[in-house]
């Protein structure tokens, strides 16, 4: 049967289950990736497992959002994540290296391969056609211990790119395109395959740039060909030995194909607060810019900064606008020096930061009061620069150098010729801000600071539970919503009691001392429900917080299999209309609950309207057992325990 390239690489890697769209099938994975925001747990749960050394072909430890260090809590978080590295067998970039997605394109990833990384955008990685998910740590904990990865099996939606895209309109234009047409729910339940005659047109660093946003799309995954541009960019990283030609079948079928042809793009921008909002740069109207970012996963690239420089170059920024940079690796970072292009950036007035997240997780450079940001980012929910009523616009690299220039929007056709850039570059490899691990890691002391907790546990399911409906909220709730980044806040994902002091802080700062009271709770929600990061914090603070289940007319991905892996029950509104039946306060009770797991339908009383609310739980066998159990980090040891007992 024709294949499509998702179908090829997931039956390569299928371990249980059968490859039919919607059922729960699970695959092995060949490399794991951490960054340092969400690592510290996943490395504490693969202690609580007992394992003695990770099974992947590779796993790496980054360190690359919480590098301001206010406080020691972030530094003995990396120091922590190092020897854990060393103790347990993984990869250690260190804090100054760059972000995990563009560092692990650069000198890990591989055509075929499977990814799973405890961050939202590992599909980055499908710029060089393999499968990259994100996921909650404990997931990415239970694969480097080698167990494997289960997934819904997706359906795959092909978008053929056609024609060449024209002077001042890049990657970015076209994954906001996409974004324009399908909205944050689009990629839903779905990986989305790149093909068509434009892939010739696009390197490496800008298919990963789409690959990267598909994660708004709120995708599984997105993925390209490995073909000869795949080749020239792992031999210009020396690792040419890791290509592979992959590509789908002249046959594969598609749940659904689109077009785009990508002569008729313009620049541009996604309007606050949702990377759907998007809007040609041009019918943006005159909108003063106060500060411009560049740089992040999904803009962090060498071509990414050299058009800004070359865009820029004999210019200064705007007197009205803060031009901040931050390379997205320390290869680009040395490559860009070599060449003069830094020093060019730092006379157009650009500041330069560490290669790092930084402003896209609001980890420094919060934008003043009101401010307008405009940034080469994936993500504009309210508040996540740091400022609550900043107003942050995503846009190309072009366009961003047209506002720092102009100080207000500015379509950046205006700047005149399309700078002559080289086409292809010679990056400078120095991998010596790496640690290899050793042989054997075994006498490696673990190094834990005063601020690095236990994971707290969940209780097993019980009979009945009562909540109190906690908070009502609308649809596209983020995780940010849930628990906040920020460098106020980051430094405590290592502690989740202190952590939860933060749930819910932008919605209702009351929310986690009403939560306390009550001990019981439920939160009621639209559509979409968690949409963002893979931060396991969005459930594990809540539970701390005694939340038990969360009704939503949908959920994301990545955010449900956290509430899962937590024991929190995730459950779905029969009838949506239900939904407006909800108010804080109200008294929810759900009995004889291990029966009605049996079944899919869940009744819940209504205790003070004395009606019944409807609800599926939409879980699969493996799921309910989790969750009977508190947890996955429960069900593991339960599993391990009966196995060690014996038949
Ligand atoms: C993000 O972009 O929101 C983050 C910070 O990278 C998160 C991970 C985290 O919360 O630590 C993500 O995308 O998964
Ligand atoms: Fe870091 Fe921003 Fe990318 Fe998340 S989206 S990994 S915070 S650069």
């Amino acid at each position: 049967m024709a294949d499509n390239l998702t179908y090829k690489i997931l039956k390569e890697h299928l371990v249980e289950g059968e490859l039919k769209k919607g059922s729960e099938i699970a695959v092995c994975i060949d490399q794991t990736l951490t960054q340092d925001a969400t690592g510290t747990m996943a490395y504490l749960q693969l202690e609580a497992l007992g394992v003695e050394k990770v099974q992947t072909e590779l796993s790496v430890s980054y360190v690359d959002h919480n590098t301001l260090q206010n406080g020691f809590e972030n530094a003995d978080d990396h120091r922590y994540l190092q020897s854990a590295a060393a103790r347990f067998g993984a990869w250690f970039s260190r804090p100054g290296n760059g972000i995990c997605h563009q560092v692990h394109l650069e000198r890990f990833g591989a055509p075929g391969k499977t990814l799973l990384g405890s961050d939202s955008h590992t599909p980055t990685a499908g710029g060089l056609g393999m499968i990259g998910i994100g996921a909650g740590g404990l997931d990415v904990a239970v694969a480097m211990a080698g167990g494997p990865f289960y997934l819904v099996v997706p359906e795959v939606l092909r978008v053929n790119l056609e024609g060449t895209l024209p002077p001042w309109v890049g990657a970015k234009d076209i994954i906001l395109e996409l974004l324009r047409r399908l909205s944050v729910r689009g990629g839903i339940g779905k990986v989305i395959e790149y093909g068509g005659a434009g892939l010739e047109n696009l390197s490496v660093p800008e298919r990963a740039t789409i690959a990267n946003m598909g994660a708004e799309l709120g995708a599984t995954s997105s993925i390209f060909p490995s073909d000869l541009v795949t080749l020239q960019f792992l031999r210009s990283q020396g690792r040419e030995d890791s290509w592979r030609p992959l590509e789908a079948d002249q046959q594969a079928c598609y749940e659904r194909e689109i077009t785009i042809n990508l002569g008729e793009l313009e620049p541009l921008a996604a309007a606050p607060h949702s990377p759907d909002s998007v809007k040609p740069v041009r019918e943006l109207g005159p909108v003063k810019v106060d500060q411009v970012a560049v740089g992040s996963c999904t803009n962090g690239s060498y071509h990414d900064l050299r058009l800004l420089a070359a865009a820029m170059k004999g210019r200064v920024v705007h007197p009205g606008v803060s031009l901040v940079v931050s390379p997205g690796s320390r290869q680009v970072l040395i490559s860009l020096t070599r060449e003069g292009v830094i020093e060019d950036l730092i006379r157009s007035g650009a500041r330069i930061l560490e290669t790092a997240c930084g402003p896209c997780i609001g980890m420094g450079q919060a934008p003043p009061s009101g401010a307008v940001s405009v940034r080469t980012f994936n993500r504009n929910f309210a508040g996540r620069s740091g400022t609550a009523d900043a107003l942050v616009y995503l846009t190309g690299p072009a366009a961003a150098a047209a506002a720092a220039l102009r100080g207000e929007l500015t379509d950046p056709r205006e700047l005149g010729s399309y700078p002559l850039l080289p086409a292809e570059y010679t990056p400078v490899i120095d991998d010596r801000m790496m640690i290899a691990p050793p042989e054997d890691g075994r006498a490696v002391s673990l190094v834990r600071g005063p601020n690095i907790r236990p994971v707290p546990l969940n209780q097993p399911l019980p009979e009945k539970i009562g909540v109190k409906v906690l908070l009502v909220v609308d649809d596209n709730i983020t995780t940010d919503h849930i628990v906040p980044g920020g460098s106020n806040v980051l430094p405590l994902r290592s502690n989740i009691e202190a952590l939860s002091e933060h749930v819910f802080a932008a919605l209702d700062c009351n929310f986690p001392a009403r939560a306390r009271e009550h001990g019981s709770g439920l939160i009621a929600a639209g559509e979409n429900y968690g949409q963002g990061s893979s931060r396991e914090h969005a459930a594990l603070a809540p539970m701390a917080l005694g939340v038990k289940a969360v009704l939503a007319k949908s959920f994301a991905r990545i955010h449900k299999a956290n509430l899962v892996n937590f024991g929190i029950l995730p459950l779905v509104f029969n009838d949506p209309a239900d939904y407006e039946k909800l108010s804080v306060g109200d008294e929810l009770q759900i009995d004889q609950l291990s029966d009605q797991l049996e079944g899919s339908k869940i009744s819940i009383d209504h205790v003070g309207r004395g009606c019944v609310i409807e609800a599926e739980h939409r879980l699969s066998p493996r799921q309910l057992k989790i969750l009977k159990a508190g947890g996955l980090l429960n069900y593991t040891r339960l599993q391990g325990n009966s196995a060690e007992e014996g038949p």
